[in-house]
């Protein structure tokens, strides 16, 4: 069952019954040149903002979480009656240059002190840690960089297990990273790491450009999938490219996935217009109910 276990944890918020999909908004808590990210303004008030539109979470794009006290964040996501699903680390990559299969071991060390501050962040909020342009570029041959990604896993996989924080692959395309850009390509990683809380986040952005179907790709992913990033084919929100996301919901919904989706949208053509549309279009689309202040 792909379910985001996210109880029984000290200092987690309560998380509502894994009976049905949850939405989440991703949200940045500092100012960042990733374009996909819906929110401007404070973290805070973007918190409220996704409450206040009916979302139940927040997934937080985060660049060194090390600086964020956990207590705070986790007391604003909790008055706003929200969750966090999970923690995205990517600004470590754009901003700062940092991967986990980097040839540099100073920079590998870098980025590993950044997914574990991150793990220790998703512990006191309930959150899992995603992995997506942080795991870095292939550089001299893949074999050399699979060595150097999981060697920077075996380091970050005791941490993790130790906090219970599931670790999210995300599969992303060509075009802004030539290392795993598919499910299978991750699923092998995952097997590699041999840990159960490794797992798999679909992004339907990237999978549009990368699978050649995104159904059958998400069911190659199967139980792995524990989180789902929602954009339509040109990243504007769901409704407003050419996916067709009712056949996504009832494909999840056939394998079971009570985890998040968890929308990943360009503020186009506004935040709150954007933020709004996607959590509309995917209430509209599903069959059965999903969570977030309605249906
Ligand atoms: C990057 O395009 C993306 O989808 C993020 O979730 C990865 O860090
Ligand atoms: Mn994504």
């Amino acid at each position: 069952m792909a379910t985001l276990s996210t109880t029984g944890r000290a200092g987690v918020p309560p998380v509502p019954p894994a009976d049905a999909m949850h939405l989440s908004l991703v949200i940045s808590t500092e100012e960042t040149s990733f374009d996909a990210v819906a929110m401007r303004g404070t973290w805070q008030d973007a918190v409220r903002t996704a409450a206040a539109l009916g979302y139940d979470g927040v997934e937080l794009a985060v660049r060194d979480a090390s600086r964020l006290d956990a207590a705070v964040v986790a007391s604003v996501v909790r008055e706003a009656g929200l969750t966090v699903p999970a923690i995205g680390t990517g600004q470590a990559y754009l901003a700062d240059g940092l991967s986990l299969a980097h040839p540099s071991e100073d920079i590998r060390a870098r980025a590993n002190a950044r997914v574990a501050a991150a793990i220790h962040l998703a512990a006191q909020v309930g959150a899992a840690v995603i992995v997506g342009l942080l795991r870095g570029r292939i550089s001299g041959d893949r074999a050399a960089t699979d060595r150097r990604l999981l060697e920077s896993m075996r380091a970050l996989q005791p941490i993790a297990e130790q906090l219970h924080v599931p670790i999210l692959f995300e599969p992303i395309n060509r075009y802004e990273t030539d290392y795993l850009p598919t499910v299978e390509a991750v699923l092998e990683v995952i097997r590699r790491t041999g840990s159960p809380l490794v797992g798999v986040l679909a992004d339907t952005f990237h999978m549009n450009i990368e699978e050649a179907s995104i159904e059958e790709s998400l069911r190659r992913a199967g139980p792995h999938l524990r989180h789902v990033h929602v954009a339509d084919s040109n990243r504007f929100a769901p409704g407003w490219g050419h996916l067709d996301f009712s056949r996504i919901l009832s494909v999840l919904r056939q394998l079971d996935y009570r985890g998040y989706l968890s929308a990943e949208i360009l503020p186009h053509p506004n935040p709150h217009a954007a933020a709004r549309q996607a959590l509309e279009h995917l209430r509209a689309v599903s069959r059965a109910p999903i969570l977030g202040g309605g249906t």
